[in-house]
């Protein structure tokens, strides 16, 4: 988006303002959410990526596990204004990308804990979540691998006409990846309709950020390289990051090309389920834990005049929906070994072929 400066500040405004009148009306996206109703989508991403922290101490998740907690406010407020076919796409840690855009949550965590009925077949696990109904084109394990694939996405959304928007999810990592640089040079010279979130949680693994890049914001402070502007946004305030990714969405669909967005947020738990965190100071935890994207957003539901019983309704029933699910999933066979090799290509075939 380099028409214009369109950037939030850090800390803007007090969270939970009934309404967001400068999200652009796109008459094709789905809903127009009030505040009570993304706290509740908030609320369902937390209890899913607890539930997930929980089964995964019990050994009953095989394989890594990268939760978004702390981060929901980015997937939410970003799915918030995509139209049903835009196209998202993120890494290892994207769940709740996935939750946001509409798959199915038992099918999730029918992949997670590796069972027939999972969204990948259980064959997947949990750092490879996609679903294509739903416009979720992949979680990466690569660092950065899956940017030019967010390309390609708009390329052949343009080549088609379609209008489609994508919807790029990364960490702060990631902006030290030359795919990183490629994919925004390729976007912005194209002017393609992709629109690059940074989820700056400030730590790659166990590595501070600050510790690896010459300048103070990865991807902010580089966005001029390729043309854009410099767009950093508080995203542990859904309804900040409704109104800048919902710019840069109409600003994409409308044909003015790519937006490097740097969204600033903080992981709760370590890197992956089995990190503890230890090497993050206290005091910079606790900081952030004020920040926490549900409190904010339920502190100015209060404010409005929301009744607490009701948000620990949204809460509650939250969990108890989790709790019954991870029945049910539990239940299911694990896949048939005979179906190790399908689904290897998109017809369903695994055979190597010219
Ligand atoms: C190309 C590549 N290099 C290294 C790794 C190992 N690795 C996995 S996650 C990660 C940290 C990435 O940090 P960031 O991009 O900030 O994302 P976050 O985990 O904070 O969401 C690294 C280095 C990898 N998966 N791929
Ligand atoms: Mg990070």
């Amino acid at each position: 988006m380099s028409h214009e400066a369109a950037s939030a500040s850090d800390g803007a405004g007090p969270p939970g303002v009934p309404s967001d009148p400068d999200v652009p009306s796109d008459p094709d996206v789905p809903s127009d959410p009030d505040v009570p109703d993304l706290y509740a989508r908030m609320s369902y991403l937390r209890a899913f990526e607890e539930r997930a922290d929980s089964l995964y101490r019990q050994g009953m998740i095989h394989g890594p596990v990268h939760l978004g907690l702390g981060h929901e406010a980015i997937a939410i407020g970003a799915a918030s204004v995509l139209r049903h076919d835009d196209y998202s796409i993120g890494t290892y840690r994207g769940h709740a990308h996935a939750l946001a855009r509409g798959a199915p949550p038992e099918a999730v965590l029918a992949e997670l804990l590796g069972r027939a009925g999972g969204i990948c077949a259980g064959k997947g696990g949990s750092m490879h979540i996609t679903s294509t109904e739903h416009g979720y084109y992949g979680s990466y394990a690569i660092v950065g691998a899956h940017l030019p694939i967010a390309c390609g996405l708009a390329w052949a959304a343009r080549i088609r006409h379609t209008s489609q928007v994508t919807a790029c999810f990364f960490g702060d990592g990631a902006t030290n990846i030359g795919a990183f640089h490629e994919a925004v040079n390729l976007a912005a010279v194209w002017r393609l309709p992709v629109v690059f979130v940074c989820e700056n949680n400030w730590y790659m693994e166990y590595t501070p950020i600050a510790d690896v890049i010459p300048v103070a914001l990865p991807a902010a402070d580089r966005a001029a390289a390729y043309g854009l502007d410099r767009i950093i946004v508080d995203g542990n305030d859904v309804q900040a990051v409704r109104r800048v990714v919902g710019s840069a969405v109409a600003a994409a669909r409308g044909g003015q090309g790519p937006s490097l967005i740097e969204a600033h947020t903080y992981r709760l738990k370590g890197h992956s389920a089995a990190d503890g965190g230890a090497y993050r100071p206290a005091d910079e935890v606790a900081r952030w834990r004020e920040r926490d994207p549900l409190l904010r957003t339920r502190k100015g539901l209060l404010q409005a005049g929301l009744p607490a019983a009701a948000l620990d309704e949204i809460d509650r029933q939250a969990r108890d929906d989790l709790i019954a699910m991870t029945e049910r999933v539990l239940a299911q066979p694990a896949p048939d070994p005979a179906t190790a090799w399908t689904d290897v290509w998109d017809d369903g075939g695994w055979q190597w072929r010219n």
